[in-house]
């Protein structure tokens, strides 16, 4: 194993590779402070409406901590007093990334992974990481005056963890010598890829930190999440990425599912559904991928399930005219109360100058 010789060593050449999470802090909030000074320091929150209903996108620590968080209602949100509500401006906000990332691609290969997000590769060692990191952060701070919080480490999973704990404004480095110790109490929520719906498994199971994870038996583990979500959890106890990254590889369908907080009407799911073919379609866009075909997927409250889908007649990735798309689909499910929406883009390509025709 590449382990990394800590301490004052400076016999020992180090030249691994190392990867910088940068996520920017309360992006959609900060983008709306940064135009707006008068809203510094107060709780701010950003919201999606479609009519009536809405949600809320993200919110400051301030707003945090009064209990306004992203997901939430926005009715729910508003019963909360003295928070700023501000309805979502995703143009200035999808600007500001396009002006951040590339920004960034000066500082190493970068990998874009969200609106706010994206891994730096650099080959070195962990000092010089640091000082990498805390020229971006200032850079940022100077170029966009916006606040971001950066994650090291020897591999994308760590450095996503790594991140979380460097926020809020701040860098954290977790070197792969110190791994297996910090990895013991972190909670198993805050490993890649592990959500609620996983969380309360394992919850139920009595694991609630990475440590707990070793002492249960591995085959129950197996017939609670399948083995591929098995394993993939052990890899990421270990510290070890379990994702296969290869750019070149294009899917053949990308899809996000939700489990709604209660049953709704189809005329209900619209905000939803947008904030998932919002999210769908910045992952094209971070991809440079392109896609033809929506499918919409209902589970109705009696657990019967219908999947609709329409192909365009040329390919894209703008969210307005997926959404456009994914609304006609919306429109075509049964009249029944939907527990669970999922929405898909399949007939997948890479953007060319040909597909662009067609934008
Ligand atoms: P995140 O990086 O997850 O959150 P954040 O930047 O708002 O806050 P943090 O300081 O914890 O990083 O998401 C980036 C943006 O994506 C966020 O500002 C709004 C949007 N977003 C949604 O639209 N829906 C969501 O459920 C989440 C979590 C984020
Ligand atoms: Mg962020
Ligand atoms: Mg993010």
């Amino acid at each position: 194993m590449n382990e990394f010789v800590s301490g004052a060593d400076y016999n020992v050449k180090e030249n691994y590779n190392l990867f910088l999470l940068v996520d920017m802090d309360y992006f959609y909030v900060a983008c709306e402070i940064r135009r707006n000074k008068s809203l510094e320091g107060k709780p701010v929150a950003v919201f999606h409406a479609v009519g009536e209903r809405g949600a809320i996108l993200t919110s400051n620590y301030e707003a945090r901590k009064m209990g306004i968080k992203s997901g939430m209602s926005l009715s729910k949100a508003r019963s909360v007093p003295g928070v700023i509500f501000i309805n979502a401006d995703m143009d200035y906000y999808l600007k500001t990334s396009n002006e951040i990332f590339s920004f960034l691609k000066g500082f190493g290969e970068l990998e874009q992974v969200s609106v706010d997000e994206g891994f730096i590769l650099i080959k070195g060692n962990y000092e010089k990481a640091y000082e990498l990191a805390e020229s971006i952060k200032q850079n940022i701070k100077e170029k966009f005056d916006l606040p971001c919080s950066i994650g090291i480490s020897y591999n994308r999973v760590m450095a996503k963890l790594a991140c979380e704990f460097a926020k809020p404004n701040g860098i954290f480095v977790i070197r792969r010598s110190e791994a297996q110790e910090f990895l013991k109490d972190v909670e198993v929520s805050k490993l890649y890829g592990v959500g609620e719906k996983t969380t309360k498994i394992l919850n139920s199971l009595g694991v609630y930190k990475v440590k707990d994870l070793f002492s249960i038996d591995p085959s129950l583990l197996r017939s609670k999440l399948g083995d591929k979500a098995s394993s993939y959890l052990f890899l990421l106890a270990k510290g070890e990425d379990p994702y296969k990254y290869n750019k070149e590889e294009i899917p053949k369908s990308i899809s996000t599912i939700n489990t709604l907080e209660k049953d709704l009407d189809k005329e209900e799911i619209l905000e939803i559904v947008f904030s998932m073919v919002y999210e769908l379609s910045s992952e094209l866009q971070t991809n440079n991928l392109v896609s033809k075909t929506v499918t919409v997927r209902a589970v109705y409250e009696d657990f019967d399930n219908q999947s609709v889908s329409l192909s365009l007649n040329f390919y894209t990735n703008d969210y307005k005219k997926l959404f456009e798309v994914a609304k006609q689909l919306v429109n075509k499910l049964d009249n029944k109360k939907i527990r669970r929406i999922g929405v898909g883009f399949s007939n997948l390509k890479k953007l060319t100058e040909e597909s662009l025709k067609n934008y």
